[in-house]
């Protein structure tokens, strides 16, 4: 199988270009101009998704069985300073690869990569399920929700093979620290090299999220691709939501300094969700089953940044 990686320069398109490549594909990956990609195996293109016609000189050349679509505008804090700049990169940068798909590889199995902020604030005292009602509450959010409408149209209207994830927090060494594990991992290995007074900045710690080590996301990217109906939208995530103290806790415990803790007021989010927690039977229905123990993954983490 020939799978373009769109937008591999981020985070989850290192793990997903090895997972393919892994599995006997052939792997091209776009970045952008200024960005690098650490893999000597995959073929390499420079692409921007806000231009379409590039997009599709790109599919042209390449002509991919399968489309993982990673490219984005993924920071929610950004997305607030730049929504127009967001809705561009996300929603009109999706239609551009979704209609050069269209035109020249209408048969190609093409993945929207979304996210759990589309649920939005929801409060339930359950695992939360695909058909559950999403209410985003953020600009980011919105756009990705908006690329799942597209996918669902676009598979819909022209019976293209288009596949949708709903996306729990992920983690993993590479992570940059604008995420919580990477940035509390990341000043706890400042403080241990002395690079940072013994104090460690947190924000809120009493909400519960869902996270999943990054090679099992990407593991569940390629089931997907390979299993699913057209259509579907996926939860991907591990099904066991952890409370943000108990990782800090964690990460303290494996400190080799002693470390206090400061709350900063300004880390909080204006609207934040107490517990999110993700139903995962759907995809599990595919065959996929988690293979890494998150306790471990965030020592990785810690480990990543001590180095
Ligand atoms: O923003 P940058 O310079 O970090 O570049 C990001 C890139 N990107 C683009 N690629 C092509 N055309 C554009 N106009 C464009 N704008 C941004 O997409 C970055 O290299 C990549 C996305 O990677 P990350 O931000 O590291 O996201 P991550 O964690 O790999 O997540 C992959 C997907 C995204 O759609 C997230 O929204 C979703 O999973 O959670």
């Amino acid at each position: 199988m020939r799978s373009l990686i769109i937008g591999a320069a981020g985070f989850v398109g290192y793990y997903l270009a090895n997972e393919l490549l892994n599995n006997g594909d052939e792997v091209y990956c776009t970045k952008l101009n200024h960005e690098k990609i650490d893999n000597s195996k995959a073929k390499v293109v420079d692409l921007d998704i806000c231009d379409a016609m590039a997009v599709k000189t790109v599919l042209a050349e390449v002509k991919p069985d399968a489309i993982y679509h990673l490219a984005a505008q993924s920071s929610v804090a950004l997305s607030w300073k730049r929504p127009a700049l967001t809705a561009q990169i996300n929603i009109v940068g999706t239609i551009n690869v979704l209609e050069a798909a269209r035109e020249i590889v209408p048969e190609a199995r093409i993945l929207l990569v979304g996210s759990s902020e589309e649920y939005g604030p929801i409060n339930l005292d359950r695992q939360i399920k695909e058909d559950d009602i999403s209410n985003p509450k953020n600009i980011y959010a919105l756009t990705k929700l908006s690329v799942e409408h597209l996918g669902k149209m676009y598979a819909q209207a022209y019976k293209m093979n288009i596949f949708m994830t709903r996306s729990f927090n992920h983690i993993g060494p590479r992570q940059i620290p604008q995420f919580v594990v990477a940035d509390f991992a990341s000043q706890v290995a400042k403080i241990e090299a002395g690079e940072q007074e013994p104090i460690i900045r947190v924000g809120n710690l009493e909400s519960y999220r869902d996270f999943t080590d990054v090679r099992d996301i990407v593991c569940a990217y390629r089931i997907i691709v390979n299993k699913s109906q057209t259509g579907e939208v996926y939860n991907v995530g591990s099904g066991h939501a952890i409370k943000i103290r108990d990782i800090l806790d964690l990460l303290l415990s494996e400190s080799k300094v002693k470390i206090s803790v400061e709350i900063d007021k300004s880390r909080f989010r204006p609207i934040d969700i107490k517990k999110i927690e993700a139903n995962v039977s759907k995809i599990e229905s595919l065959g996929w089953t988690r293979r890494y123990a998150i306790k471990d993954t965030i020592i990785d983490v810690l480990n990543y940044f001590r180095k």
